[in-house]
């Protein structure tokens, strides 16, 4: 049965090969599923609707492998890409599963861990750049403590810096047509890892030699981990012209990282997510409640799920998986498209009886405006007497998530 809820490539959705490859493997017991080929994952993935799929260096070129049969492998690998109609939006490397990456990548204190973590990286970009990835994503898996007095962190900020300023350089200097984007996390593997949140990451950029080069890659689950608004972070992303990719999945706050089929968990982050990627509110927003010079337009990147099925699955239960996180994402587009073309939702974001008159006194600092707004009066009372009405407008979203209204 195929209905409008059916993903296409024109959707843009990709997935990782870790991801859909996942074998099911825990800290507490063995894989559940044997591990795939990733020519087959393509095919499949194809099969499913999907647009894209992403890679670490080792996802697909086995750690150690010779340059006769990494080139034996890529090859064999972009003839599948073509022959599916599939694309690799962005690439990765690996700086976590071997023992020497074991406290950390490019923050190790051993410059040279550190090295071949730079040399591991920039054949990574290569890698990707061949098979036509335009981001490359920096997740630091080891890049944290246990043993807080092994390092200053201040040194650890500085290698970070040190290690992105010298990749920007080396892309720059290939001539590659790359971006950077940095992945947060706040803790799993390590006790505690630098740079926690997007919002570190974002402060972060702002420091590096060509930030214009670097933007973030948030994750659901990492931000719900740390106990924050999703939608808030990648707002702040957007913003600031930093959402360069981003990973979809779910998670239960205050659990480890479990990666869940998107939407599975928290449909209501799920839905203001997808309402603020898709951009359903800009014109309501643009002209009301939202300010103009804000950028509330869709989110053009890939839809990327960086997810895995239960561990409870078979192969079969890994494509319901797959096809269930592009269903949610396109259920929920619908739905906030609906919501937003309410005209109790549109008369609401119209911002009725706010005084809009001050607003050239609120941006622009200059005396006249410093003296005006000192002088103006402003009806207190009223102002904090008067109901906003969010209990309806929030009743309401419930109601158009849950499919009873629009
Ligand atoms: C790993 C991690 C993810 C990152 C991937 C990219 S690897 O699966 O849990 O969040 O996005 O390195
Ligand atoms: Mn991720
Ligand atoms: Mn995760």
């Amino acid at each position: 049965m195929t209905d409008a809820y059916d993903p296409t490539p024109d959707d843009r959705f990709s997935f990782g090969l870790w991801t859909v490859g996942n074998p099911g493997r825990d800290p507490f017991g063995a894989a559940t599923r044997p591990v795939a080929d990733p020519n087959h994952l393509v095919r499949k993935l194809a099969a499913c609707g999907a647009w894209g799929v992403n890679l670490h260096d080792d996802d697909l070129v086995p750690f150690g492998s010779s340059a006769a049969e990494r080139d034996l492998i890529v090859a064999r690998f972009k003839a599948t890409l073509v022959a599916e109609g599939m694309v690799v939006p962005m690439a990765t490397t690996n700086l976590f599963a071997h023992p020497v990456f074991k406290d950390g990548a490019f923050t190790s204190n051993d410059p040279q861990v550190r090295a071949f973590a730079y040399a591991k990286t920039m054949a990574g970009i290569d890698l990707g750049v061949e098979l036509g990835a335009e981001t490359y994503v920096f997740w630091g898996g080891r890049e944290g403590t246990e043993a807080d007095a092994c390092r200053d962190p201040r040194d650890a900020v500085k290698r970070m810096r040190d290690a992105i300023d010298f990749l920007c350089g080396y892309v720059k200097d290939q001539g590659y047509d790359l971006r950077f984007a940095l992945e947060a996390k706040p803790n799993e593997p390590r006790g505690d890892m630098y740079f926690p949140t997007t919002g570190h990451m974002l402060h972060f950029i702002s420091t590096l030699q060509h930030e214009e080069m670097v933007g973030v890659n948030p994750e659901v689950a990492h931000e719900h981990m740390a106990g924050l608004s999703f939608v808030q972070g990648v707002a702040q992303a957007i913003e600031a012209g930093k959402l360069f990719h981003i990973d979809l999945n779910a998670q239960r706050i205050g659990r480890y990282d479990q990666d869940l089929r998107f939407g599975s968990e928290d449909l209501k982050q799920a839905f203001l997510l997808v309402r603020l990627l898709e951009g359903t509110a800009a014109a309501a927003s643009a002209s009301g409640t939202g300010d103009a010079g804000v950028d509330h337009s869709r989110y053009d990147g890939p839809r990327h799920f960086d997810a895995h099925a239960y561990r409870t699955e078979d192969e079969e239960g890994v494509w319901h998986f797959a096809r269930g996180c592009m269903r949610t994402y396109k259920i929920l587009a619908a739905r906030a498209r609906a919501f937003d073309a309410d005209p109790r939702v549109q008369a609401f974001t119209a911002g009725a009886g706010h005084g809009t008159d001050v607003l050239p006194l609120l941006s622009g600092y200059d005396a006249d405006k410093a003296a005006a707004l000192r002088a103006l009066e402003v009806d207190v009372n009223a102002i904090g007497a008067r109901g906003l009405g969010y209990e309806r407008l929030d009743q309401l979203m419930t109601e158009y998530m849950l499919g009873v209204a629009g």
